[in-house]
């Protein structure tokens, strides 16, 4: 069946035409939002690798500009891959990114504003003298990119750390420099593992309320693996006078960590919003249609919405939610309260012009805790995906455009929440890539009686979810062909074995939002 352009998105960031990948150099400068992202000028599939630039004075809509950075040069003439910004103590904002030289050996350079007086910032100026890294003899110069944003010590010198790897061990190696033109390889590594290539590493500070009343800080380090295609993150100790960085021992034990996005988000990236002082990140998610339907569709691939992100007060994860900025966009709204759904049963939420750009709010009160399912101890140290694509089988007849079961059961006593994603429901069209996409919830729902809480932004193609406040997020990527536009549904359903209350339902239908040309470049 066609996937045609009613699969494109409404409010999820997406340029007009051609293929994206990883957000870059994302930041706050001057009342003005930068998000500059990887992108092929040429076409539909990943090549040509450019920065393309679009700008937002409210995160939600945007004007689009010229592409920022573009090969110019012996250090970049083979793409301009992932980096990222950093502004200056004076303001100044500095962009590095690694370029692919002429050997193909992945380099880092920096580039400047041409003029700062611009807020647009359009033009950017790479100064003779780049590279400013290279990788050195011995390195892996085919696997050495993707340079986070730098970070000053008390020494006063920046930090910046750099993806790359030895034979399948996974490093972000750090580097330290003055002036941001000569950078000193530091003796030991931030941190590694062995987890094959690291891509774009993130490393930043979250304040933790919880902890000792007063509010600490913690470190948080991601990377994303080049391997499975899965980022993972752990939070700690960084001692920035010796830039040793030691995840919780909880996090560490064992695992990679925990991740942001148990669905369809890779290569994410963190900004301090220094107008709201909150941090933000940006993820890609690629299409999970074919190639050949890149190309017949003309463009893939979109940026999640931007998330705030932050430590939770019990300290034992992040949270993430949708910057309050979008909510600007919701329109028509329907409410739903104290609803029971027998096992088995489902209702229609009629009243929207159209759900297939939506905001849905609800809060699900499991009825009775005591037919939650016997959980599997095993399940824990397996996946949730696995659990769940083996529950999912047994769903009798799921309706889409989404749907969520959670399944409990006892775990020591405590109950264990699976929050699961399911697009073989939604998505009818050939050739997709369908994981059912999860992960587990950490909730104690009986304590918070029985009430589990979700949120779900439905943007024709995409279906992103918050559960328990943000604790657990997944992003699917789905391709209706009978439920689009004006025909799409939205149901809530119940397929587990215990009764289930919609206590309440918040559904808002999403107005657009407004991509533009830039004005200059239309004179
Ligand atoms: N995408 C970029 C790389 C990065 C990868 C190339 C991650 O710099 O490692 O487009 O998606």
């Amino acid at each position: 069946a066609a996937i045609d352009d009613a699969h494109r998105t409404g409010y999820h960031f997406q340029p007009p035409k051609n293929w994206i990948n990883d957000p870059n150099g994302v930041m706050y400068y001057k009342g003005v939002y930068h998000l500059f992202y990887q992108y092929n000028p040429k076409g539909a599939v990943w090549g040509n690798i450019v920065w393309a630039h679009a700008v937002s004075t409210d995160l939600v809509d945007w004007v689009m500009l010229p592409p920022a950075i573009y090969p110019t040069a012996p250090f970049d003439v083979n793409g301009c891959w992932s980096g990222s910004a950093t502004v200056l103590p004076d303001g100044t904002p500095v962009i590095m990114y690694t370029g692919i030289d002429g050997e193909n050996r992945q380099v880092q350079n920096v580039a400047y504003p041409k003029d700062l007086s611009d807020p647009y910032l359009r033009e950017w100026v790479k100064p003779d003298y780049n590279p400013v890294i290279a990788p050195a003899p011995g390195m892996n110069a085919t696997a050495f990119r993707d340079p986070t944003t730098a970070w000053q010590g008390p020494d006063g010198l920046w930090r910046l750390v750099i993806g790359t790897k030895d034979n399948h061990r996974g490093l972000a190696m750090l580097y330290r420099s003055r002036d941001f033109k000569r950078w000193a390889p530091a003796r030991r590594a931030l941190r590694s593992g062995d987890t094959g290539m690291w891509e774009c590493p993130d490393f930043y500070p979250v304040n933790s309320p919880g902890i000792g009343g007063g509010g600490g800080t913690k470190h948080v380090f991601k990377v994303s693996l080049d391997l499975t295609r899965f980022e993972y993150y752990t939070f700690g100790e960084y001692d920035n006078a010796t830039d040793t960085y030691v995840p919780d021992a909880a996090l560490a034990d064992g695992n990679d960590g925990l991740r942001y996005d148990y669905g369809n988000f890779y290569a994410s990236k963190t900004f301090l919003d220094t107008a709201k002082q909150r941090r933000i990140l940006w993820g890609w998610a690629n299409e999970s249609d074919s190639t050949a339907d890149y190309v017949r569709k003309g463009w893939a691939g979109v940026q999640a919405v931007p998330r705030k992100v932050w430590l939770a007060p019990d300290g034992k994860q992040l949270v993430q939610w949708p910057v309050a900025e979008i909510e600007s966009l919701r329109g028509n709204h329907v409410n739903v309260t104290d609803t029971l759904l027998k096992a088995g049963q489902h209702f229609e939420v009629s009243g929207l012009g159209s759900p297939a750009q939506a905001d849905v709010e609800a809060s699900f009160q499991v009825m009775d805790l005591d037919k939650a399912e016997p959980f599997d101890p095993a399940w824990r140290a397996s996946d949730a995906q696995t659990v769940c694509a083996a529950r999912g089988a047994e769903a009798k007849g799921g309706v889409g455009p989404f749907g969520v079961v959670f399944k409990g059961g006892g775990d020591g006593g405590k109950h264990v929440v699976l929050m699961c994603n399911d697009p073989s429901m939604s998505s009818h069209a050939d050739n997709l890539y369908k994981p059912t996409f999860a992960g587990f919830v950490d909730v104690d729902v009986a304590q918070i009686g029985g009430k589990i809480p979700l949120r779900t932004l439905i943007d024709h193609s995409v279906v992103e979810s918050f559960g328990a406040h943000g604790k657990t997020c997944i992003l699917s990527r789905v391709y209706p062909t009978k439920a689009i536009g004006d025909k799409a549904r939205l149901y809530v359903f119940n397929n587990g074995e215990s009764d289930v209350k919609v206590t309440h339902l918040n559904a808002y239908e999403m107005r657009s939002a407004k991509i533009t040309a830039d004005v200059k470049q239309n004179t």
